[in-house]
């Protein structure tokens, strides 16, 4: 059993890449238990198999205790501790092949706060995981959007301490499917396809990053190429991209290894 634990800022379409990547794997026959984790979520785009709400939702610590929705999240999230067995025994009935995690929309409840990691590797324990961070395709436009998106990454990667797959959503906003894998016309568009590609150097991007110093700049450029690899494009709505992304995700879980092909033929947009 592999675990996926699904990222990123609020809205850049986590639910949705949960609800996407699930179908694809039950496509390829493959078995996607999908966990909600967000107790102050109201509408998913996809049926939980586990869902925390039948634990806690942040709606009843709003009314319990008279707080506000962020009060309450933090609370509500704080309180997720004390269900972690029961969620994780949930999982281990259904058992499935992956255990795709949903994450709340508030990120750094989960990621930065002190329980927030201490119930994701409770809850993953032993298992193999990796973190597929969701960037919402008009977070990348700018240099000013794509470093600071990029730094997030990087925090919540130190923070989880789990290996992490960049993935960039909502492309169906930027580009229609003919021009999909058209790398040179998304990156006119896209600022952070360019910040992380090997043919564009530290140098131009530092003088891109006119909102900080050249060196850090240039420096923060280096280590986002070192660290991310490669940038997975993906309409999580058209389900175009998935399959890229599963084969990302995997080859990090099981290093290129697959349940569905020995070898991925068709490979995704890369910067590498
Ligand atoms: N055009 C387009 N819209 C998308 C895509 N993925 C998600 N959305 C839309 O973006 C909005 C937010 O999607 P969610 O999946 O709820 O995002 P989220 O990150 O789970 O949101 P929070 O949990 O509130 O942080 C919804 O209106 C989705 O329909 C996509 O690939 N393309
Ligand atoms: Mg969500």
């Amino acid at each position: 059993m592999y675990f996926v634990i699904v990222a990123g800022p609020a809205g850049s379409g986590k639910s949705t890449f949960v609800s996407a990547l699930a179908q694809w794997m039950e496509l390829n026959g493959l078995n996607a238990v999908k966990v909600n984790l967000d107790p102050a979520s109201e509408v998913l785009p996809y049926v939980p198999d586990v869902d925390v709400r039948n634990y806690v939702t942040t709606r009843d610590f709003m009314v319990k205790y008279g707080l506000g929705p962020n009060g309450a999240l933090v609370l509500s999230v704080d309180y997720l501790i004390n269900y972690v067995s029961d969620l994780r025994r949930e999982i281990d009935e259904l058992g499935g092949n992956y255990v795709i995690i949903d994450l709340p929309g508030q990120l750094e409840i989960v990621a930065f706060r002190r329980l927030g990691p201490i119930v994701l590797r409770e809850l993953v324990k032993n298992n193999r995981s990796v973190t597929a961070f969701i960037l919402d395709s008009h977070m990348a436009s700018s240099p000013h959007s794509s470093y600071s998106a990029l730094l997030l990454a990087l925090s919540t990667m130190y923070r989880l301490g789990l290996p992490l797959v960049l993935i960039l959503n909502k492309v169906d906003l930027i580009t229609s499917l003919q021009k999909f894998r058209d790398l040179d016309s998304l990156s006119s568009r896209l600022y952070i396809l360019r910040l992380l590609s090997e043919d564009y150097s530290c140098i131009s991007a530092s003088n891109d990053a006119f909102f900080i110093s050249l060196e850090v700049g240039e420096n923060l450029c280096s280590i986002f190429k070192e660290v991310f690899k490669e940038l997975i494009l993906v309409s999580s709505k058209e389900m175009w991209g998935v399959e890229d992304a599963y084969a990302s995700l995997q080859r990090v879980l099981i290093g290129g290894e697959d349940f569905v092909t020995e070898e991925y033929s068709e490979g995704p947009p890369r910067t590498d």
